[in-house]
């Protein structure tokens, strides 16, 4: 996926925002949030992969579904996959990504880290909210993103419209 968006480069709440209505395609659930993400070149400014919690089979999030998308669609056996010197790949999540999970799955930070020994270093994640503390304490998925050298900007605005897609489903208490 390559296409031309409508989106101005660098309109980081534009992008942020797309990511929030692909989080709205995620269901329901008390177990978890539900999150949109998207990876962009942020050079040429082309949309190259998106994601939204459980749109893969199984328990899935989104920045796992998004860039699991992404290798799909590049990655040719015996083919060198590294990112090319004119793109600068990097990803809006709506949420934190995780740095733990309660079912014990690979948690997405993992995976954003795994790109980088694959030559697909993705050079900064644009976050809307930090995760609530609610299934896994605090999570240190910025702090492990920026120990790893990967730019991690959180882009305000957007929290309580975040929080009120990621939450929907969960019991109030
Ligand atoms: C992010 C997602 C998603 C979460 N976070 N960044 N993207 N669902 O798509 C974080 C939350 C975990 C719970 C339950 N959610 O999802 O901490 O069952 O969903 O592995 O810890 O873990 P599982
Ligand atoms: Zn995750």
């Amino acid at each position: 996926m390559s296409a031309p968006l409508s989106i101005a480069p660098l309109d980081h709440a534009a992008y942020l925002r797309y990511a929030l209505t692909l989080a709205e395609f995620a269901p329901e659930r008390p177990t978890n949030f539900r999150v949109g993400a998207v990876l962009v070149d942020e050079l040429s400014n082309s949309l190259l992969s998106t994601g939204y919690t459980m749109e893969l089979p199984g328990n899935t999030h989104a920045e796992q579904c998004c860039l699991q998308k992404y290798n799909g669609f590049t990655q040719t056996p015996g083919s060198d996959n590294t990112v090319p010197s004119e793109q600068k790949l990097v990803l809006y999540t709506t949420l934190e990504p995780c740095n733990k999970r309660a079912s014990g799955n690979t948690p997405c930070i993992e995976t954003i880290l795994s790109f980088r020994a694959q030559n697909m270093q993705i050079s900064k994640v644009y976050v809307g909210t930090k995760e609530p503390e609610k299934f896994v304490g605090e999570n240190e998925g910025s702090k492990k993103l920026e120990q790893a050298g990967v730019e991690y900007l959180h882009i305000r605005g957007l929290e309580e419209a975040i929080l009120k897609v990621a939450t929907a489903g969960h019991a109030t208490s």
